[in-house]
């Protein structure tokens, strides 16, 4: 079996919390709503973060590994998070760089003892996120600006647009710009979406709500009504107290990540289907190279791929732009 170890740049943001794994996950929550008390179960036990019923129980960032479908998950325990956190308050930058780093921020909000559950947390989350440049549940936008030496500013689209050409205009030069072709590929691009575009350093991550202490639910809400408020229907109910739903939290983590298993093939030998590679969907041959080893991204002549991503069986690849699927069987042919 080949192994070769991880080449993953990068040491992460907050708390200097070493990535590890093949993909991120960053608990977000007020104090003591059950974010150590999680982290325990979903790792089995492997992690001890200290779990207490005063606030800010936790100080720093805890790291644990969960292992679901062959992938291996770092879940990442943090301190409770208060208002004004993107300003900096309590470790508030640490905190956001933690989560900034993650590919899914898992919101932690709970039940109350009068049964009611604190959603204005989350929303207060939310825009603490939002102020320190995170954009949950949001594509990049689909935008091009081409700066040019003169001309001002030309303006080109798909489909309806809430903008017209003097809005744009007058945005372009408030943000700095006085020759320039934009291009929006998408309809209904917004003035913030624009500025998130030109200003860059944005982060576009899923959240995933997680309601703990259903043990104090007094069924107070449907479940119609909870999507409603939240704005979507990717949340979950579950008691960190009587591990309930916890299964299903962890099969949830797994398909919000849309992660991918990619087997490798040795030239000339069985394919390993026992440890697949594990990759995000989107990746391409490049993604799998780098995961692998510098050599694979220096040394690559082609690739043979077998299975969903594949014309035919065993089609050849001669660049690495190639988007790769879940079940792909891979061989990596180098340059001698
Ligand atoms: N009733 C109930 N209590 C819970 C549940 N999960 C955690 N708790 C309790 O809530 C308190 C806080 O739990 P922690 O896991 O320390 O919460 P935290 O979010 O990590 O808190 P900080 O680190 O202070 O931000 C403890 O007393 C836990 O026993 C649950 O599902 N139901
Ligand atoms: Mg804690």
């Amino acid at each position: 079996m080949l192994k070769i170890a991880s080449s993953k740049k990068g040491g992460g943001g907050g708390f200097g919390v070493k990535k590890s794994g093949d993909a991120q996950v960053a608990f977000i929550g007020f104090p003591s709503v059950g974010k150590s008390s999680l982290l325990n179960l979903l790792t089995g036990g492997n992690t001890n973060s200290k779990v207490a019923s005063y606030d800010f129980t936790t100080l720093q960032a805890i790291p644990g590994m969960m292992v679901i479908e062959d992938a291996r998950i770092q879940l990442i325990d943090l301190p409770g998070i208060i208002l004004g956190a993107a300003a900096g308050k309590g470790r508030g930058k640490e905190i956001i760089g933690a989560a900034r780093n993650a590919d899914l921020i898992l919101i932690l909000i709970a039940f109350q003892y009068d049964g009611s559950i604190d959603f204005d947390h989350l929303f207060q989350i939310r825009k603490e996120l939002f102020d320190a440049g995170i954009r949950l549940n949001q594509k990049p936008p689909r935008i091009q600006i081409k700066t040019q030496t003169r001309g001002g500013i030309g303006f080109t689209y798909n489909g309806e647009q809430i903008m017209d050409k003097d809005e744009v205009k007058s945005l372009m030069n408030e943000l700095g710009y006085s020759n320039a072709a934009v291009y929006f590929f998408e309809p209904n691009v917004t003035p913030d979406q624009l500025i998130d575009y030109v200003l860059g350093n944005r982060k576009y991550i899923s959240e995933f709500v997680v309601i703990n202490k259903s043990d104090l639910e007094q069924h107070t809400y449907t479940d119609k009504e909870i999507s409603e408020i939240i704005g979507h229907r990717n949340w979950i109910k579950i008691s960190a107290l009587n591990e309930d739903h916890i299964d299903d939290l962890r099969h949830q983590i797994f398909l919000q990540l849309h992660l991918i298993r990619v087997y490798l093939k040795p030239p000339g030998e069985e394919a390993d289907m026992e440890e697949p590679i594990i990759l995000k969907e989107g990746d391409t041959i490049q993604k799998l190279c780098e995961k692998l080893h510098k050599t694979f991204l220096k040394n690559y002549r082609y690739a043979l791929i077998w299975g969903p991503s594949a014309k035919h069986p065993g089609q050849k690849f001669n660049t690495m732009e190639h988007v790769l699927e879940d079940g792909d069987v891979v061989s990596i042919y180098l340059k001698r």
